[in-house]
């Protein structure tokens, strides 16, 4: 099944990878996620990393989208010659830079990346045509994101809307919790639902656990990275622990 089958809200349980490390990602990848996360803004994936993951992924068990270092069209051409299925572009403020992103997704005609040979490669001729269109996420985490994400979600060739809870609860001086847990009619996270709805992209967002990612499906949302690859580590230690802990 693709996703192209599933309805726009079923939920995608994702996972971040912030470790840096090529084989842990690509055993998340295949330990049932829906999606991988890997984030080059804040992670360790620097552009070796990047190449080290992809040259080591032989078989694809689910999309990979790299979060790029900033909405910088040569990231994210690099994140995608690398391999990845898509890229989420951090800070995205209002449509202009929502098309930047976008534009530098895709070749032309629709944008304007950039061709040349791939190492390991045996398309050298330039055959742009046959590569598989990359998904492209743009982040909504600031105060000036949400007033414009109506007109964000609805640039052309957008696929999510993707929010990062922590930023925007910094930027508007709020509890992150709270956040999350604010229903009402025009608060952020209901606001941003809608948006990606109205214009017929997904809504994302990073949670960081699993209550936070309770607490983002309970608002709409369907793209949710629940946890991180050191978070899993943390989980499973604990579920492994519990097996020889007496009860209290
Ligand atoms: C945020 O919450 O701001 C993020 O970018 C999560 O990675
Ligand atoms: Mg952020």
């Amino acid at each position: 099944m693709t996703d192209a089958d599933l309805p726009a809200d079923a939920v995608r349980t994702g996972v971040w990878a912030t470790l840096g490390d090529a084989r842990t990602t690509l055993a998340l990848e295949r330990a049932g996620f829906d999606w991988v996360g890997v984030d080059a803004q804040h992670g360790h994936f620097d552009d070796a990393a990047l190449r080290g993951l992809f040259a080591l992924r032989h078989e694809a068990a689910a999309p990979v989208l790299v979060r790029v270092a900033a909405n910088d069209p040569t990231a994210i051409g690099r994140a995608l010659d690398a391999g990845a299925d898509g890229v989420i572009i951090p800070l995205v403020q209002d449509a202009e830079q929502a098309e930047a992103a976008v534009a530098a997704a895709h070749y032309p005609p629709r944008g304007a990346r950039s061709w040349g040979p791939l190492p390991g490669s045996r398309d050298t001729t330039g055959g742009a045509a046959s590569m598989p269109r990359p998904r492209c996420a743009v982040m909504v985490e600031t105060a000036r994101a949400v007033a414009a994400v109506e007109d964000i979600a609805a640039t052309p060739d957008l696929d999510m809307v993707f929010v990062g809870p922590f930023d925007l609860s910094l930027a508007l001086g709020r509890d992150v919790d709270d956040l999350l847990a604010d229903t009402a009619a025009d608060a952020p996270l209901p606001v941003i639902v809608r948006a990606c709805r109205a214009a017929g992209v997904l809504p994302g967002a990073f949670a960081g656990s699993p209550e936070r990612a309770a607490a983002l499906r309970a608002q709409g949302f369907s793209w949710i990275a629940v946890t991180t690859d050191s978070g899993v580590l943390h989980l499973g230690s604990a579920a492994a622990r519990a097996g020889l802990t007496p009860p209290t």
